[in-house]
């Protein structure tokens, strides 16, 4: 029988999960805002839906289910309103793990999902398997099926986590917990919760050894469970092993490859490495010492994404590193660590929208490391103050005059990070915006 679904939210998600229940269902689109950046698209490829838009409450009755955007808070009176009613709620991932049936590797954490779900896609490539990646990382995740696939590996967020079942997931990692998305979630725990839901029935548990919020609480029968860490690990489990005076990614002591051939640099790319092996390992790869040296090579030629701790320009000595992703204070402390030890040498750009969360211990990783902090943003005062007067700092109107202002204040030799800890909604559409706003600025400083 034809169920009648109510999608909210009319974003990326929406128009993937429109697409994909428009010859089934009958369906109604419902958005908070008058002209949602999905609406467009949505008329013309289907017209004959019923799209209700500036809703601040809607009548429930008569509806089978919902399907319910990860933008869209469940505490906002829209959420409220149709979870009162006690009509089945999903989000598009549960649309998406009911759709296929091959492998699924799930991703989440506070940073480094994308990373991870981008160099398992190219792992398991090069394994010669045909991955489709999506998810969270931009591309919906119904968007990315297709008959071809033969395995998927999704980014989730804790949006998403927070309102869907959990599956049989032929692995599923937590990669790390720092504070983020405090103002959705309202707690740490809460936030904790949401992405331990992420192991409750997978099949392979995979969690980061050096962060204990990301051990498993709850993990289903049967499940195997595998840790990844940057000490020595114990047989079966993931970790750097010295051999040789070098260090080696391994699995025990089984060596896989040299930390220092890895494409991207910094501890946290060696934490992302390994999380990738511990996820992909098994189920025909990696049973003997061979297949591991394969799993190891197929990381090598892995090229990073854009904004991600990636070098734009250097002018007059200075490097100029756009980290737009870093959208929490824990992505920029891994940002600061793997430029090094060498004091002074930077200069931060940071700030944005805060998005309700701690800075303090940042204050501290900017007092170790960085010559000069330029605040802009919403949040740049904060920032500031947690430095407590450590760190010189200034404030910036925009971030063309951050730009300026660092350009300024850097020496031969120096590095300019933008690695903003915040959020870009303040003051740009998305993280891509202020990453290529950064490095347009950078453009126009050569002489
Ligand atoms: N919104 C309304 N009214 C509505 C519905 C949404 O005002 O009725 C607002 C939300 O408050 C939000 C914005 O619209 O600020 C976007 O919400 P959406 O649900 O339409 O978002 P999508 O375009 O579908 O994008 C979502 C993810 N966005 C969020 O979770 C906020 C995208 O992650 C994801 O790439 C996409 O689905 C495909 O899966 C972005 C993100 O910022 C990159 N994620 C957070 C993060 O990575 O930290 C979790
Ligand atoms: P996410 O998808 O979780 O936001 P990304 O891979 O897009 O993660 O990286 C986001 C930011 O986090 C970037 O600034 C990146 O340099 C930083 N980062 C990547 N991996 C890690 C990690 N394992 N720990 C801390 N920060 C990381």
């Amino acid at each position: 029988m034809t169920q009648r679904t109510l999608i909210v939210g009319l974003g990326v998600t929406g128009l993937s999960c429109l697409r994909h229940l428009a010859d089934s269902d009958d369906l109604i689109v419902a958005d908070t805002r008058p002209r949602p950046p999905g609406l467009r698209q949505a008329r013309a490829e289907h017209p004959q839906v019923d799209y209700r838009l500036g809703v601040r409450e809607f009548e429930p009755r008569g509806l089978d289910r919902v399907v319910m955007s990860p933008g869209l808070s469940l505490q906002s009176p829209l959420a409220q309103n149709i979870l009162a009613s006690g009509v089945p709620m999903l989000s598009d991932i549960d649309l998406f793990c009911r759709a296929v049936d091959e492998p699924i590797y799930a991703v989440t954490g506070s940073n480094g999902k994308s990373t991870v779900a981008t160099m398992a896609g190219h792992v398991l490539t090069r394994l010669n398997h045909r991955p489709g990646v999506g998810g969270n990382l931009g591309e919906a995740a119904l968007d990315v099926i297709r008959p071809d696939c033969d395995c998927y590996v999704l980014e989730l967020s804790s949006f998403q986590l927070e309102r869907m079942q959990s599956y049989p997931y032929q692995a599923a990692a937590i990669l790390n917990i720092s504070a983020d998305h405090l103002d959705r979630h309202g707690s740490l725990e809460a936030y904790v919760q949401a992405k331990q839901r992420i192991y409750h029935r997978a099949e392979r548990v995979v969690s980061n050894r050096d962060d204990a919020a990301t051990l498993p609480v709850r993990v289903g029968e049967g499940a195997e469970a595998v840790t990844f860490g940057s000490d020595a690990a114990q047989a079966g489990h993931w970790g750097i092993c010295e051999r040789d005076g070098s260090g080696w990614l391994a699995r025990g002591e089984e060596k896989v490859v040299e930390a220092d051939r890895l494409p991207l640099i910094g501890a946290h790319n060696e934490a992302n490495a390994l999380a990738v092996l511990a996820l992909v390992h098994g189920n025909g790869q990696g049973r003997n010492g061979t297949d591991l040296v394969a799993l190891g090579e197929a990381l090598l030629d892995y090229k990073g994404l854009p904004h991600r701790c990636e070098r734009v320009a250097e002018i007059d000595g200075v490097t100029y590193v756009n980290d737009s992703k870093a959208t929490n204070p824990g992505a920029t402390q891994a940002a600061l660590q793997s430029l090094g030890d060498r004091p002074g040498a930077t200069v931060l750009i940071a700030g944005g929208d805060g998005k309700g969360t701690d800075f303090e211990p940042l204050g501290d990783a900017i007092a170790r490391r960085v010559r000069r902090l330029v605040a802009f943003g919403q949040d740049g005062p904060a920032i500031v103050r947690a430095i407590g007067g450590r760190t010189r700092a200034t404030y910036a109107q925009s971030l063309a005059d951050a730009v300026r202002q660092a350009a300024k204040a850097a020496e031969p030799g120096d590095v300019v990070l933008l690695s903003p800890a915040c959020a870009s909604f303040d003051q740009f559409t998305d993280y891509q915006a202020r990453g290529e706003a950064f490095r347009a600025l950078v453009a126009e400083l050569r002489p």
